[in-house]
């Protein structure tokens, strides 16, 4: 999918953090939303991000994800060079396990926000979640596949707990 077409970008500090943004790839795929994925740092490549986030909103982007591990600046920087809405996923990994690239991502000063998700794949997928709600509220075929995959989930749980009840009885 190309950065034109594209309506979300995910962007990660490193192609060490692609497996963990996974969840969140998948979870945009099966919606339908067009999505480009790239490798930029903001401290390795600051010129790339600032140049591809201050064109993002001309390129037809309307959310960018950006996640990194450690002293954890990408999502911050992001929203620094667009009024675009950024999300950010803290990676775990690294001597801090993510803990360290939650409080970077989380902690922003006043007025300038980035959405900040957990740590783990809960939160990657949640990102993913997340952009494809900010984008259904102007796209009304997106917001009925996003209640379809809702209404699939609570199914799920449903029938987990049928099987959980028939498993356990009560005596
Ligand atoms: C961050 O530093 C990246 O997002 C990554 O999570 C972390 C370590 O990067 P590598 O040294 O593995 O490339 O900028």
């Amino acid at each position: 999918m190309s950065a034109t077409t594209a309506k979300v970008a995910i962007l990660m500090g490193s192609r060490n953090d692609l497996p963990k943004l996974l969840p969140a790839i998948d979870a945009l795929a099966k919606l339908g939303v067009p999505t480009t994925v790239r490798v930029m740092s903001a401290h390795r490549t600051p010129d790339t991000v600032m140049h591809f986030v201050s064109g993002a909103k001309a390129a037809g982007l309307k959310v960018i994800i950006a996640a990194a591990g450690g002293a954890a600046h990408l999502a911050g920087v992001c929203a620094a060079h667009t009024t675009l809405p950024v999300i950010g996923i803290p990676v775990e990994g690294g001597s801090l396990n993510g803990l360290d690239a939650l409080l970077a991502t989380v902690q922003m000063p006043g007025g300038i926000a980035v959405a900040t998700v957990g740590v783990g794949s809960g939160g990657a997928m949640n990102a993913g979640l997340l952009a494809a709600q900010i984008l259904a509220l102007s796209d009304d075929a997106l917001a009925a596949r996003f209640d379809a995959f809702r209404a699939e989930q609570a199914a799920k749980v449903a029938a987990a707990d049928a099987e959980v009840i028939a498993a356990h009885p009560v005596n």
